[in-house]
């Protein structure tokens, strides 16, 4: 049979068309695909919640990939590796409670894992606003990343989801758009984002954890953007607290959903 360039471009179109449908309304969306969304994302989904993640590049895994400095492997300490074990990723010790992984290995197999967990993941798209319902979060405004760089006129589109994670790293992104736009009044000391502090690996470690919280009505934060929301310090290449953080904040949300939490 004859290879039908019409065919293959339909089913591409439609098998898009009808992803993108079905994520129209969400239990939780997800913002950014580093480890703490992706692993976010894998709990809610293996607890039988509907979640997306929209990842603004077309690699998924955010930072995960480049270890320390381009030296492709990461540090994990032994809370951590907990989740490496669940996921099956080889981990080796090195000295007292440090474990290294390969970082291709780690963050593929925790891409892999969210993806068969039934967790959708959407690549080339960033959210550039929020969907408010008075002063909550009730969705995600979404365009192409090509829009975004090109600086296009062109509009986006919205979905509706009952919680949001803002797991955009370093640039705590959602949170930082909500505080311009909607007057600032998170749950932080001051109102507004706090800030990323400089490197110290143990400080940030352990107050990733305490970060990972709702930020404003609707709005959690993971990972990186935890800290740098509620202001700590960042850690570097050790990455068990973005894997626990992706745990505890699926912990709350599963939480708060069964409660019947979230008014989308
Ligand atoms: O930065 P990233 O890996 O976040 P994380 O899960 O992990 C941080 C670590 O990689 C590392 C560290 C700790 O070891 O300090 O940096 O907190 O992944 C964040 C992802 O979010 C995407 C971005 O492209 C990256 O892949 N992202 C950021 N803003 C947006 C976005 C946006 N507005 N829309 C969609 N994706």
């Amino acid at each position: 049979m004859e290879l039908n360039e019409v065919v293959i471009t339909k089913a591409i179109i439609e098998r898009f068309t009808r992803k993108l449908e079905e994520n129209l309304d969400l239990d939780v969306a997800v913002v950014g695909g580093g480890p703490s969304g992706l692993v976010a994302s894998y709990y809610l989904a293996k607890a039988g919640f509907k979640v997306a993640i929209f990842e603004r590049k077309l690699s998924i895994g955010g930072g995960m990939w480049g270890g320390g400095m381009m030296f492709n492997e990461v540090v994990v300490q032994e809370e951590g590796k907990r989740i490496l074990d669940e996921f099956g990723i080889r981990t080796e010790p090195y000295e007292n409670n440090y474990y290294t992984a390969d970082s291709i290995e780690a963050t593929a197999t925790i891409c892999s894992h969210a993806a068969k967990a039934g967790a959708t993941i959407f690549n080339l798209i960033s959210a550039e606003d929020v969907m408010v319902r008075e002063n909550r979060v009730t969705g995600l405004v979404l365009n192409w990343s090509a829009v975004e760089m090109a600086n296009l006129h062109v509009d986006p589109l919205a979905i509706r989801s009952k919680y949001v994670i803002d797991a955009t790293g370093h640039t705590t992104e959602v949170v930082a758009i909500i505080q311009r736009k909607m007057g600032g009044q998170l749950f932080t000391e001051t109102g507004k984002v706090v800030g990323e502090k400089s490197l110290w690996a143990d400080a940030a470690e352990r107050d990733t954890l305490d970060n990972t919280k709702e930020a404003f009505p609707g709005v959690f934060v993971a990972g990186m953007a935890a800290n740098a929301t509620f202001g700590s310090y960042r850690m570097g290449p050790i990455f068990g607290g973005m894997l626990l953080s992706g745990e505890r904040v699926a912990e709350l949300l599963i939480e708060r959903l069964r409660q019947g939490g979230g008014k989308g």
